[in-house]
């Protein structure tokens, strides 16, 4: 049985002002039904690990380097996420595949690196609407996967997030039908490359656009497993919807 999941990612959002909205999450959620993760900058994981001491609710960092350790100014390693207190990382989101030109290829090697560092690596796959248009999207999304995700990968070490590119920050939706077309598509995948086991035992995220009021909706969808929220995940007043819908 999988548990579901809601993750928060964010973004280049938040000082330390909103540890406040961290802790009034952890306080409106005491004993959750379901696994609470948030993603806040790097800046912030050391004090909010120190501010959600006790909590139920899990860190995880935005983005980690490939490497271990070396001399790449600015870059941030899966081990230095691990020790500032986070136990995940979001690798492949959208917005660093197409404004940092990473790869499925470097997504992969990252993710190699982060889930032997120990962390789970929450892997962003999503079509733009280009390319919905322009081409099959589960062809698209069946290459990420197959490029993105690293052997070895379980149910432990691995979160999929299915991220429809035009569906990010804009408001819109896929409808529910879209959403399951691809959630079942990735399930199939991942059990024909892992075996049924570790296939079912992933769990599957839907991220963009989700919202207290269509979150519901969203989560009765099967494979469906929870959701990477990006604005509504910056405040508990608007979060909380989310995780009480799960
Ligand atoms: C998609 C999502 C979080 P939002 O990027 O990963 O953001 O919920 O703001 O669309």
């Amino acid at each position: 049985m999988r548990r579901k999941l809601a993750a928060g990612n964010w973004k280049m959002n938040g000082l330390r002002a909103g540890l406040s909205e961290m802790e009034a999450l952890a306080q409106r959620h005491p004993d959750p039904r379901v696994d609470i993760l948030l993603c806040p900058p790097a800046t912030l994981i050391a004090p909010a690990a120190q501010a959600l001491s006790g909590s139920r609710i899990a860190l995880g960092g935005q983005d980690c380097h490939a490497e271990t350790s070396g001399a790449y100014t600015g870059d941030l390693s899966a081990g230095m996420l691990l020790d500032a207190g986070a136990g995940a990382v979001i690798l492949g989101h959208s917005e660093r595949r197409a404004l940092h030109r990473e790869t499925s290829e470097e997504v992969r090697v990252k993710a190699r690196t982060a889930q032997a560092a120990g962390l789970t690596t929450v892997i962003c796959l999503g079509e733009s609407a280009f390319q919905r248009e322009a081409t099959n999207t589960l062809d698209i999304i069946g290459a990420q996967l197959s490029l993105s995700v690293p052997d070895g990968s379980t149910g432990v070490n691995l979160v999929v997030a299915y991220e429809p590119v035009w569906a990010i920050g804009s408001g819109k939706t896929p409808t529910p039908g879209e959403i399951g077309e691809v959630h079942t598509f990735i399930r199939a995948r991942l059990e024909s490359r892992f075996g049924p086991g570790v296939g079912r035992s992933v769990r599957l995220l839907y991220g963009g656009s989700v919202k207290g009021d269509n979150a519901a909706e969203i989560f009765a969808i099967p494979d469906v497993d929870g959701a990477l929220v990006g604005g509504a995940s910056l405040t508990a007043a608007d979060f909380s919807p989310i995780v009480e819908a799960l």
